[in-house]
């Protein structure tokens, strides 16, 4: 049977699920996909402020990831390491402050996943154009690790990898989609992940990119 245009065309609603990837790690499929635009908009004022850019590692290489912040404390990286910092370093001035549907969308995803007091003071939001990717790592710059992480996945689907607690742990795939909610917590938090080379294509709601924002509590609590 052939599909009229109405229902290929119309935006279906979302369907939430709830798939237990790990102890500690929830993937809520779809949690994000109601507020996806204000989300995308809330993105398109931090980064008017505070543009995405090319931060360098430690050792001296280009991240093909572009990131910028919002929030109290903002994830940056040099040559003198990893930090959370109060300061824009592009600009020497504050992040701007999160958009209201970024605080709400973090609080109530991490409160489904049985984090309900959680209070974000830090947002990562990282842009990946295809062939970007993030290579195998554990998130530890933040001061209280029984915080959980809430990340929200946006635009082009990117192959997730999540191992072990040792680099060497084999690893699961996974395909994270526009609208995915994932929250790392408990035994969890400390895993090895990354992002495998993101593929050419093109999303009605971001064009040739994916956007990933994270939610930190990086500071005490
Ligand atoms: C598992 N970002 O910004 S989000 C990062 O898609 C980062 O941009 C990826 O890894 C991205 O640090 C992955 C998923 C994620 C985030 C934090 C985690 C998975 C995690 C912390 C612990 C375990
Ligand atoms: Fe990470």
């Amino acid at each position: 049977m052939t599909p009229d245009l109405f229902s290929t065309l119309a935006p279906q609603p979302a369907r939430v699920t709830l798939v237990p990837l790990a102890p500690g790690a929830v993937l809520l499929r779809q949690r994000a996909l109601a507020q996806a635009e204000a989300l995308l908009a809330g993105v398109a004022e931090v980064t008017a402020v505070a543009p995405f850019r090319w931060m360098s590692t430690p050792n001296g290489y280009r991240m093909s990831v572009a990131m910028t912040n919002c929030g109290a404390l903002g994830w940056v990286s040099d040559a003198t390491g990893y930090r959370y910092a109060p300061l824009d370093p592009a600009r020497d001035a504050p992040w701007p402050a999160m958009p209201a549907a970024f605080l709400e969308l973090a609080r109530q995803a991490a409160a489904d996943a049985g984090f309900p007091a959680f209070e974000p003071d830090a947002c990562l939001v990282n842009r990946y154009a295809p062939g970007a990717r993030l290579s195998l790592h554990q998130d530890r710059n933040e001061h209280d690790f029984s915080q959980p992480i809430v990340s929200v996945s946006l635009g082009l689907p990117a192959a997730f990898q999540f191992g072990g607690l040792r680099r060497g742990d084999p690893v699961t795939r996974y395909l994270l989609e526009h609208g995915d909610v994932v929250v790392w917590g408990g035994p969890a938090r400390l895993r090895y992940h990354g992002v495998l080379a993101l593929k050419d294509g093109e999303h009605a709601a971001t064009g040739a990119c994916r956007i990933n924002l994270t939610f930190r509590r990086a500071g005490r609590v």
